[in-house]
Parts: structure tokens; C-alpha cells; sequence
């Protein structure tokens, strides 16, 4: 009996000096567990006389209620104040300034490209792709521009072979469109992309750029139709305070041609730097579809007719955000590309 009181006492004193959960779990093993001290009481039992043995369980068993009581008592102080150090540790002082996250922009071009494709989405027209590394078949032949033709001087050409080049306008998608069609009718369709040309970099050329380029085709589609849908876009992007003026021009797959030109948005007309002291910045080429070129890809030119635009969105870009070195596109300065998140 004395031994039974003995283990309860150092176990309710080893209970008491317990500071955390593990300690505690380590006294509630050492006393309680098959081979702790309570079970040890157990085996005595064996030595006493059969009068004996009743008083004696009773005894270890209220022992080991009186271990199981204080443990259970022991651990429940313990768990709060586990809590409360753990709360304190992990305080938020919301006062403090916090961290604004890095967030990317959408790249000033692909704003662009995705403005001109509502626009134009939103007045019929799908959106096709093409190839970067093109076949001379569809950037220059089917293009009214055979081989040795002098016009193909007016877009210096990377080749990669005597028969693939990188693509220098979006021309060479309509090609392939004018082509995919079997000769159906209508056709209305714009082809954004990037292009490449043996140009010398300045202030409003790259040798890599992007354009857009528009084509339609049906019964009488007119040059008036062709106007009407410039004017219409310039004035969208570029509001109706600028100017816009179309200037008589030549392209080989386009019969007439013109190209369209924007007041200069830095100097408002005057003549600068940017615009090379002209007042104005061209932003697309475009015409008639020329017959040649209806009939290479298979269409009677004298049922249907078209008209046909490439735009540079660079240009659009420079003259929409104002900005005066089209090589801020392709530096990719952090500090540059922020001015855009306020137009997301
Ligand atoms: C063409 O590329 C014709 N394919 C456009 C066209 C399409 C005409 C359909 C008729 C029918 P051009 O070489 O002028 O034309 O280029 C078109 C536009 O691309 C220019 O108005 C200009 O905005 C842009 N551009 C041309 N060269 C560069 C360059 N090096 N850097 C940036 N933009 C350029
Ligand atoms: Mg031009």
C-alpha cells in the first residue's frame, strides 16, 4: 500500500513540475502506459494473499484515476497556454506599411491588337494567322510581285532560303486566305502578326514590327467602301480631333493605292523629330484589290472585288499613347511598360 501511495505521490509531483505538452506526455507514458509504474503496481499482485489482492486494486485503481484526473487537468492548462504564447508569437500588427505586389501589364502592343480586333470583330470580321517564316509563294508571287520584280526592293527581305524568308507584311496571310477560300465569297477577315525587315532602326522604323493587315472581298466593294472603313477606324482610335489624310501610293497586288497618314501627335502638325519635319506620321498601306491577285488565288475579278489594308500597330501605338521612339517596344524597360496598367 505504501509503495501504491509512494507512486502516486511522484506521479502527481511529476505532473505538477510539467512546464510543456511534451514533458507531460512523457510522465503520462512513464506512469500509465503498459509498461509505467501503475502497471508495475499490477504485477505485486501476484505476492498477496487472496484477502489481500481487492483492497490492493482498489488502491491502484484509484491511483491510476488520480494520475488519469490530474494528467488530463494538467493538460488542458498546458493546451491554453500553448495557445496564448502561439497567439502571441504570431501577432499581426496591422499598423505596419505593407508589400504592393510586382503585377505585370499587358505589353502596350497586344493592347493595341486587341483594341483593333474589337473594333473590327464588332464590324463583321474574323481574325485569321499565319506564318512567320514564309514562303516567297505567298509574301511576293501571289502578290503580283514575281521574282525580279523591282517593287521588291521597297521591303528589304530577310531570307533563311532562296524560297523562305521571314515574312515582311501581313500581305502574305491574306494570300494564304485568298487561297483557303476556293474562290467563295465574301471575305472579311483581319490578320494581325509580327514582320520583318531589313530596315535600319530610328525613331519610327524596327527591323521586326507588327501589322495588321484587313481584307474584303464580295460584290461591289468599292473604294468608297475602303475610306469609309479607314476613316472609321482612325477616327475610333485616334478621336476626332486628328487629322487623317489619304495620300495616292503604289503597291504592286493593290490597283489604285493609297496610303493613310496621322497629324503628328507630338508636334500637333508642325513638323518635329518624330514625324520628320512632314506634320504627319503614316500609319497603314491599302487599296483595291488588284485582278492579278484575285486571280492567282482562283476568284473571277470580274464578279467579285475587294479591298485590302496593312496596319502598323506600332505607329497606331505611338500616336494613340504619344510616344516618340518606337524602340521603347523592344527594350522592355520595366519603367516604360508601367505607364500602361492604368489603361488595362
Ligand atoms: C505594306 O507593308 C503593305 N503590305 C500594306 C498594304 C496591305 C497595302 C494591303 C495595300 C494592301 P508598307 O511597307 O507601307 O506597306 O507598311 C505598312 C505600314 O507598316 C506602314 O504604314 C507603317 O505603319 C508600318 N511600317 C512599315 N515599315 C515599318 C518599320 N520598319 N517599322 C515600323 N513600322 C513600319
Ligand atoms: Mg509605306
Amino acid at each position: 500500500m505504501e509503495k501504491v501511495q509512494q507512486v502516486k505521490n511522484d506521479g502527481l509531483m511529476a505532473i505538477e513540475k510539467c512546464e510543456n505538452l511534451e514533458q507531460l506526455n512523457q510522465v503520462r507514458i512513464d506512469y500509465l502506459s503498459k509498461k509505467g509504474h501503475v502497471q508495475g503496481l499490477m504485477a505485486l499482485m501476484k505476492d498477496l494473499s487472496k484477502e489481500e489482492k481487492p483492497a490492493f486494486g482498489q488502491e491502484v485503481n484509484d491511483c491510476k484515476q488520480a494520475l488519469t484526473k490530474a494528467l488530463d487537468a494538467k493538460m488542458e492548462v498546458l493546451q491554453k497556454d500553448a495557445l496564448k504564447a502561439k497567439l502571441e508569437k504570431e501577432k499581426i500588427d496591422i499598423t505596419v506599411a505593407g508589400y504592393k505586389p510586382n503585377i505585370g501589364t499587358v505589353h502596350p502592343l497586344m493592347m493595341i491588337q486587341q483594341e483593333l480586333e474589337d473594333l473590327f470583330v464588332g464590324m463583321g470580321y474574323s481574325v485569321a494567322e499565319g506564318p512567320e517564316m514564309e514562303l516567297d509563294l505567298y509574301n511576293f508571287e501571289r502578290a503580283n510581285l514575281p521574282k525580279d520584280h523591282p517593287a521588291r526592293d521597297m521591303q528589304d527581305t530577310f531570307y533563311i532560303t532562296p524560297n523562305t524568308l521571314l515574312r515582311t507584311h501581313t500581305t502574305a496571310i491574306q494570300m494564304r486566305v485568298l487561297e483557303q477560300a476556293k474562290g467563295q465569297l465574301p471575305i472579311k477577315l483581319i490578320c494581325p502578326g509580327k514582320v520583318y525587315r531589313r530596315d535600319d532602326d530610328d525613331a519610327t522604323h524596327s527591323h521586326q514590327f507588327m501589322q495588321m493587315e484587313g481584307l474584303v472581298v464580295g460584290e461591289n466593294i468599292t473604294l468608297t467602301d475602303l475610306k469609309g472603313t479607314l476613316r472609321f477606324f482612325a477616327k475610333k482610335m485616334f478621336g476626332e480631333d486628328r487629322e487623317i489624310r489619304f495620300r495616292p501610293s503604289y503597291f504592286p497586288f493593290t490597283e489604285p493605292s493609297v496610303e493613310v497618314d496621322v497629324s503628328c501627335h507630338m508636334c500637333g502638325g508642325k513638323g518635329c523629330n518624330v514625324c520628320k519635319q512632314t506634320g504627319w506620321i503614316e500609319i497603314l498601306g491599302a487599296g483595291m484589290v488588284h485582278p492579278n491577285v484575285l486571280e492567282m488565288s482562283g476568284f473571277d475579278s470580274s464578279k467579285c472585288s475587294g479591298f485590302a489594308f496593312g496596319i502598323g500597330l506600332e505607329r497606331v501605338a505611338m500616336l494613340k499613347y504619344g510616344i516618340d521612339d518606337i524602340r521603347n517596344f523592344y527594350t522592355n524597360d520595366v519603367r516604360f511598360l508601367k505607364n500602361f496598367d492604368r489603361f488595362d
